[in-house]
């Protein structure tokens, strides 16, 4: 059943940080959205909160390099990670982002989900299989997007899907995969379930008919 509002709506920028000593108080939920670079997630998080320009995007891989938070309420926020495995980028830059990347993963308290991006013309290279066994090892839901769905025909976007799936197998009680596109808005809504699940959002209704 999908949410009756979307409360992603509400998300507003808050701050871009360069390291977690920038964010804010590590308490309520944060999803992180995380993939290589282009794969999609500012894109992604636009389509989701139903905002244009909300987080920027990019034909230049690399454009995210700071952790961008947005905030859906007080206890609430969106997470846009800096891409990592871009490999046209100075060493020292990518070496000051992937660190900045690797201590939210590993310090952020308030991180509840990671929504993991793929191509879904590439999926599952090793920098992503290394974040999703990362993640399943700390016990952190994943959502695997394969994103830019429009690229591929129908018939082949599902079989991806279903080879994802049976490539994560293993860990289908912590991994979820769905196709996304961004640009048709294909797949949103069953996106929009999980993250508001795991944001601990509840439709009105349901509570109403659970009191009764
Ligand atoms: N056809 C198609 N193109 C998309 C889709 N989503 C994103 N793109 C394009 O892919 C490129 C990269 O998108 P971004 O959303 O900026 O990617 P990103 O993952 O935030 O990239 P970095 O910030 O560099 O890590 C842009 O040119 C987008 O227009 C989609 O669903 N379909
Ligand atoms: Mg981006």
């Amino acid at each position: 059943m999908s949410p009756k509002q979307n409360h992603l709506r509400q998300a507003k920028f808050v701050t871009s940080a360069p390291d977690i000593r920038h964010l804010g108080e590590d308490s309520g939920i944060e999803i992180a959205f995380a993939g290589r670079s282009n794969a999609g997630k500012s894109s992604a998080l636009n389509c989701l909160t139903e905002q244009k320009a909300l987080a920027r995007t990019s034909k230049t891989p690399g454009r995210t390099q700071l952790i961008n938070v947005f905030a859906i309420d007080e206890d609430r926020r969106l997470i846009d990670l800096p891409g990592y495995g871009f490999a046209q980028v100075p060493l020292e830059v990518k070496k000051k982002w992937q660190a900045s990347l690797s201590e939210y993963l590993q310090e952020r308290d308030c991180l509840r989900g990671i929504v993991v991006l793929m191509d879904i013309r590439h999926p599952l290279k090793d920098v992503d299989m290394q974040m999703i066994e990362w993640s399943v090892h700390n016990r952190l839901p994943v959502l695997a997007l394969l994103t830019k769905s429009d690229k591929l025909k129908s018939g082949a976007a599902k079989n991806t899907v279903l080879k994802v799936r049976k490539e994560l197998a293993a860990y289908a009680d912590l991994i979820q995969v769905e196709s996304f596109s961004s640009l048709k808005k294909a797949g949103k809504e069953r996106v929009l379930n999980i993250l508001h699940d795991w944001l601990g959002i509840v439709d009105e209704d349901e509570i109403e008919q659970a009191e009764q």
